[in-house]
């Protein structure tokens, strides 16, 4: 197949959104600059636990470069753009005073977005959570609830007048059920575990009615991590394991969330936490489903373990990416299929894609078929998705730029844009410009 082929659209909104996803830690770099606190990520990446013993200090230096890459958004034509508020940037201690020059970084791109005809959609929360608030029980605090509102009103009283899409979390399962707040992750951690999951689901909640009271036209929702879990051999105690985490990794947020109620299986663990109406502060009305997709993930029984699973081998059948993730278009029709079933909210995926070691070739040039034929069949899987009635209304490629992939460092690249982490140099890849021709061909 020619690597310049677009997939079937015909079934998409006319008014469907294209747009590119980042996360503040894993490209701002400036962490120590303009009165930005110190976050978990910071400490986590001095513990020596980042496999390359990468730091997010520079990462891609997006906090001055911030113009250039608007400036790709605009060649690229995304109607949209994703991207999130570093909470110690604008509270360098979590809560008290704000600091008016992390503020203002934010002003500046989102004035510079808006400049380009690109809507900023705005993430509270991608993982990097003020350490000085770690200290105080992080997630584990029930005051964590307030301490998350008061930050989200801020942001709706300081930027709500040009950002109206908002999203509370991103990926609530992933940081809750990979935290390294709950201790060694084995069965004696688990009481913890339901406690940051109900906490975090309240923080959203309040979030929700702080962000409606502050934005007029608010357009809110919650970005989850779905991706089916399924057993990696035929016995019966690695299918009891995948059901078991199939729950916390993709039904323990959603559910209460859009439904008001746990999940049953987990419902006596999470009694001892509850506190009369916090199932009605959890389900606040959302306007849309916010999805991020890669593929289907492969479990095993281990007993000793939290929650009795662990990762187990997948199928040799399955292609896979270089870095070693399925290729499974079909997993992610049905996923939208189920989250339109279950949950019944216009739904946004907010992030897809591809990683590998890419680098560049002897003229310069990046070249990287594996990422289009990867985008091609997953936007094909989405639009069969769409017709057969499933409400989705846009898709956010992950990412904009190769950037820091938290325990993996530096090495795995997902950027549409190549980035040289020692002259910083941006060099779109071919699938930059393969997705700027898809954006154009639906949009003309
Ligand atoms: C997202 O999380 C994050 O929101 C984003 O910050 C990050 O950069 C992006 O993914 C890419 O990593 O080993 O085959 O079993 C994704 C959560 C959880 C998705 C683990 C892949 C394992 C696949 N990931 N999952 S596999």
């Amino acid at each position: 197949m020619p690597t310049t082929q677009l997939p079937n659209t015909s079934c998409l909104r006319p008014d469907f959104i294209w747009g590119v996803s980042t996360s503040s830690f894993q490209i701002e770099g400036a962490t120590q600059e303009d009165g930005r606190g110190p976050s978990i990520w910071d400490v986590y990446c001095r513990s020596g636990e980042i496999r390359t013993h990468d730091t997010g200090d520079v990462a891609c230096d997006h906090y001055h470069r911030y113009r250039e890459d608007v400036g790709l958004m605009k060649t690229l034509g995304v109607q949209a753009y994703r991207f999130s508020v570093a909470w110690p940037r604008v509270l360098p201690l979590g809560r008290g005073s704000a600091n008016e020059a992390g503020l203002s970084f934010y002003d500046r791109l989102i004035d510079k977005l808006l400049t380009a005809g690109i809507e900023p959609w705005l993430c509270l929360y991608h993982w990097d959570l003020p350490q000085a608030l770690e200290e105080h029980g992080g997630w584990l605090n029930r005051d964590s609830v307030f301490w998350f509102a008061n930050y989200a009103s801020l942001i709706a009283r300081r930027l709500g007048d040009r950002v109206k899409r908002f999203a509370t979390f991103n990926e609530p399962s992933m940081f809750s059920l990979f935290s390294r707040s709950l201790g060694k992750p084995d069965r004696g951690c688990e009481d913890k575990l339901h406690l940051m999951i109900h906490n975090v689901n309240l923080a959203h909640g309040a979030a929700v009615d702080a962000l409606r009271a502050n934005v007029i036209d608010a357009s809110i929702g919650c970005i989850h991590n779905r991706q089916p879990c399924r057993p990696s051999s035929a016995s019966e105690a690695d299918a009891a394991a995948a059901r078991r985490l199939d729950v916390y990794w993709n039904a323990a947020y959603p559910d209460p969330q859009c439904r008001g109620t746990y999940p049953i299986s987990m419902r006596g663990a999470i009694e001892p936490h509850m506190q009369p109406g916090d199932l009605a502060r959890i389900c606040r009305p959302l306007d849309w489903f916010g999805l991020n997709h890669y593929s289907p993930v492969y479990v095993k029984a281990r007993p000793d373990s939290m929650l009795g699973y662990d990762f187990g081998d997948k199928p040799p059948a399955v292609p896979l990416t270089p870095i070693g993730w399925p290729i499974e278009p079909d997993a992610f029709r049905k996923t939208l299929q189920e989250v339109h079933t279950n949950y019944g909210l216009p739904i946004y995926v907010l992030e897809n894609g591809y990683g590998d070691f890419g680098q560049p070739d002897q003229t310069g040039a990046v070249v990287d078929p594996g990422r289009i034929d990867f985008l091609r069949a997953y936007i094909d899987a989405m639009n069969d998705a769409a017709s057969s009635g499933v409400d989705v209304r846009g898709y956010f490629v992950w990412s904009l730029l190769d950037n820091f992939e938290w325990d993996f460092g530096y090495s795995n690249r997902f950027g549409l844009t190549y980035v040289d982490y020692a002259s910083l140099r941006r060099t779109p890849k071919s699938s930059f410009g393969w997705y700027a021709g898809l954006i154009k061909a639906t949009r003309p």
